[in-house]
């Protein structure tokens, strides 16, 4: 949503510009529907107004819509961001909005947003990251284990028989030399063995 105007004291929002946003990966919450035209619906419907990849307070039909409370970081202080306190872990603690947006807004199977974090966009007004290395040096899957198939990648890449990306070539580099080689190895088995 973009171009927003409050109306005078009406409780409800305007949503402005909607026909180029169809309502994509917003986020709705009003306690009472009144308050919310997308909970409202009928104004919305005679728009035509598609909403989609949304979390709508009451629930809204339309593709990937979601109820559910998108714990905020501290909405009593005006906090909206999204909060994730176990992350990488995906248990309750996750906003349910965290990835469940979509990039590609106009459906034509090509992403129009690049610059968000993890799999997907987050609904609501502010995309949730974190700062924190994601991956340990050894953890060349990418599944937050370091175990035997780090190691058979990593000699994959040493073998040539599979190439690295950017991330992997980093994530595998264990003595940071630039290179990959047996050193790499011996490195990464001994985190595993020793635990
Ligand atoms: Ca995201
Ligand atoms: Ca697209
Ligand atoms: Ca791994
Ligand atoms: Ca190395």
């Amino acid at each position: 949503m973009w171009g927003n105007t409050a109306v005078d004291d009406s409780p409800n929002i305007y949503l402005g510009d909607c026909y180029d946003a169809n309502g994509e990966s917003s986020v709705c919450d009003a306690l009472d529907p009144e308050e919310c035209y997308l909970a409202g619906c009928e104004w919305i419907n005679d728009w035509g107004l598609l909403v989609s990849f949304s979390n709508i307070h009451g629930g809204y039909e339309g593709e990937e819509n979601i109820d559910s409370n998108p714990l905020y970081t501290d909405p009593e202080n005006d906090d909206y961001r999204l909060s994730w306190e176990n992350y990488p872990t995906e248990d309750k603690t996750m906003s349910p909005c965290i990835d469940a947006g979509t990039a590609d807004i106009d459906g034509d199977g090509e992403e129009d947003i690049t610059d968000y974090f993890g799999t997907a966009p987050d609904m609501g007004a502010f995309e949730w990251y974190t700062e924190e290395p994601e991956y340990q040096t050894g953890d060349i899957t990418m599944d937050y284990d370091i175990n035997v198939l780090d190691v058979i990648l990593l000699v994959a890449f040493i073998m040539l028989t599979d190439t690295p990306e950017a991330e992997e070539f980093a994530l595998a580099d264990m003595n940071g030399d630039g290179l990959l080689n047996v050193l790499d190895v011996v490195a990464l088995v001994n985190i595993i063995l020793g635990g």
